[in-house]
């Protein structure tokens, strides 16, 4: 019995240094970042709005390759197929131009990094699908990433097409018009079949400032796995389907982990940006709660008052101090009443 329990915590200090090996410089996942961004120089000022375009507009893409939760940067160690999938189904490729953008790396160092970016016209009223191609030796992964850009007042068309990439998320969720707290569906496709009992990796693409700060926070709440909260995991069903609640306004990647293929991981994204909650909540709600619970003391008080004037029974009309008392409880009823609309 004694040796068994000392073989056994033996078996767990060496798993628990292999893990702590593991998990050091090993935080959020790698992604593809997709950003219509507004300029080079404001690459990383992405909105949702972004997203959207005006007919004639010239779109441009900015790809970067990164942990876009702690907006960590890498070298892009290739040169990403972009092509874009315009609302009635042409497909036009694009040409990658290497940029340069500032960020910090893995150690928290600021530095440049190599990316691409790719530009075309807007000139079909719907959506337009970006699609990129890229591997990464080093990370073993070839990433296949769809990006949506929308045209037109109700001009709901191509947000679903396949683009017939070897891995590839379908979403069932129309990826635009979703506010904060909405539920992202989609299948995972992997040579135009289902990928079912696949992990799908889900994450929230921070600025630079926002990014150290929330991990920071992570860290000190959450020391026993900082990362649990970057990374988000789902799977899919047999059927390759999967769905979840992206509850912060923002860029959200969704991954899903596909085959090997020749030593890397084939797998596919899907990025969603996400609209503040809409309408927007009032921020003067608390107060006027407050101002509520005063009103209801208020009258609980003049309610008191009424009891204790109350005439003994039989003694005659009530005094008017009872009737001023019962007027006075009637204007707080009505007061509170308002305050309720
Ligand atoms: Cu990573």
């Amino acid at each position: 019995m004694k040796r068994r329990k000392r073989v056994t915590t033996i078996a767990t200090v060496l798993l628990a240094g292999i893990l702590l090996a593991c998990t050091v410089g090993m935080a959020s996942a790698h992604f593809t970042m997709i950003f219509p961004s507004d300029s080079e120089a404001t690459v990383w000022d992405v909105t949702p709005e972004d997203y959207i375009a005006e007919l004639g507009e010239t779109k441009t893409v900015y790809i970067m390759w990164g942990h876009p939760y702690e907006h960590i940067s890498f070298d892009m160690a290739s040169v990403p197929e972009v092509s874009v999938m315009k609302p009635d189904g042409a497909v036009l490729p694009l040409t990658a131009e290497e940029i340069s953008v500032n960020g910090m790396d893995e150690d928290g160092n600021p530095g440049t990094f190599v990316a691409y970016k790719a530009s075309f016209t807007v000139d079909q009223r719907g959506d337009s699908v970006v699609f990129v191609r890229y591997e990464d030796e080093d990370e073993k992964l070839t990433d296949y990433v769809k990006a949506v850009i929308h045209c037109g007042v109700e001009a709901w068309e191509g947000w679903d097409a396949e683009t017939g990439q070897k891995a590839e998320i379908v979403p069932f969720t129309r990826p635009y018009g979703l506010e904060e707290g909405f539920v992202f569906t989609g299948t995972a496709l992997y040579d135009g079949n289902a990928l079912s009992d696949a992990d799908v990796e889900v994450e929230m693409y921070h600025t630079l400032d926002l990014g150290k700060e929330v991990v920071e926070t992570a860290e000190t709440m959450f020391p026993y796995d900082p990362p649990m909260m970057f990374t988000r995991v789902t799977k899919t069903n047999a059927a390759g389907e999967f769905a979840y609640t992206l509850d912060e306004p923002g860029i959200w990647f969704v991954g899903a982990y596909g085959p090997e293929v020749a030593g890397l991981t084939q797998r596919s994204v899907f990025i969603i940006p996400v609209l503040d909650a809409f309408p927007a909540e009032e921020a003067s709600a608390p107060a006027s709660l407050a101002g509520l619970e005063d009103l209801k003391s208020r009258v609980k008080s003049l309610e008191d008052k009424v009891a204790t004037l109350k005439t003994p029974a039989g003694e005659g009309l009530p005094g008017f101090g009872v009737i001023a008392a019962i007027a006075g409880l009637l204007i707080v009823v009505y007061a509170v009443k308002r305050r309720k609309r």
